[in-house]
């Protein structure tokens, strides 16, 4: 099997979300850190277009968003389960809303004047990055930056809800005995608030918070090893990609393998990329295109928040 390679830069919370969904399966990957603003050639090279952050390969096939890079490496590596089947749709209703909703309200409450401070010691940093995210504002259905009063009170809630799950249960993660993708979903909005040097605050009468918090910490990263972005790209142009699934029509609006298609996020980071429809499933979808540099690639995408469109 070829190996597992994270495209992704420190600082970015959904990078830790699957850096720790790597530790809790234990597994050896390599790491290519990636620019945190615009321009990304070198990753725009294997994905197309597609420029959020983490993105996931393995030889040329390229995954991107987290969600489905959970679901690629359960296949691989099943336990212990991110997605445990008897909580299927409970973990991933709940996963999504952490995903969307408390990020963004974890990211808009570290942002606060206190928090940029530390966060970004150079205020030259704040100002680039904000204008690299200004797309995220418009555009799409969602965005990443909300009020500061409604950033609170969603960081709040949740962290209420937490305590009292975790004081009732007595269980040391959220789903239970062992990690799952609840966990992980969770903590990466907190993770990020803790980088902004404010989590201490808001833990401070959440005992039970407070010592998940360090128990999902600790999971760690499993065993990463530095690769640098040439290196990745060479893989991809060396490899040819994985067998495709099954098409599965449903959906689909009359489209077939072979159709010119674009695919895009619909909340936020809508850059499109284009290329020929592969295959879809009920829950992925899959295009091939070619790149001077990588070869020819094929991109891998979750069917729910993203959008494929004829071209
Ligand atoms: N739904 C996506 C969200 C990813 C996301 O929003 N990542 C942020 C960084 S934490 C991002 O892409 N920011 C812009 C960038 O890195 O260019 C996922 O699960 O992968």
């Amino acid at each position: 099997m070829s190996e597992i390679i994270l495209h992704h830069y420190a600082e970015s919370p959904f990078a830790e979300k699957t850096r720790l969904m790597f530790g809790s399966k234990g597994l050896a990957w390599r790491s290519v850190s990636i620019p945190v603003v615009m321009p990304k050639p070198d990753l725009l090279a294997l994905t197309g277009g597609y420029r959020r952050t983490p993105v996931m390969q393995i030889g040329s096939d390229i995954y991107c968003d987290t969600a489905l890079i959970g679901e690629v490496i359960e296949r691989k590596v099943p336990a212990p389960a991110l997605f445990p089947p008897a909580q299927a749709a409970r973990a991933r209703l709940a996963a999504r809303w952490a995903d969307s909703a408390l990020f963004s309200a974890a990211v808009s409450y570290a942002m606060q004047p206190a928090g940029l401070a530390r966060l970004f010691p150079d205020p030259s940093d704040v100002e680039t990055l904000l204008e690299d995210r200004k797309p995220f504002l418009s555009g799409g259905s969602a965005q990443v930056l909300i009020p500061p009063g409604d950033a609170a009170s969603v960081v709040i809630g949740a962290i209420d809800w937490i305590e009292t799950e975790l004081g009732a249960s007595g269980g040391a993660f959220i789903g239970g005995a062992s990690s799952s993708i609840l966990d992980f979903s969770l903590y990466h909005g907190f993770w990020f608030i803790h980088q902004s040097g404010l989590l201490d605050g808001l833990l401070a009468d959440r005992p039970y918070v407070a010592a998940w918090v360090e128990r999902v910490r600790k999971i760690g990263h499993g065993k990463p090893q530095d690769m640098n972005a040439v290196e990745a790209i060479a893989v991809a142009a060396s490899s040819s990609p994985v067998l495709p699934e099954p098409f599965d029509s449903t959906g689909l609006d009359g489209l077939s393998p072979g159709d010119p298609v674009t695919v895009a996020a619909t909340d936020y980071g809508v850059d499109p990329t284009s290329g020929r429809l592969v295959t879809a499933t009920r829950s992925s979808v899959v295009v091939a295109r070619e790149d001077a540099r990588a070869g020819k690639v094929h991109v891998h995408f979750p069917r729910m928040g993203f959008r494929i469109s004829r071209s």
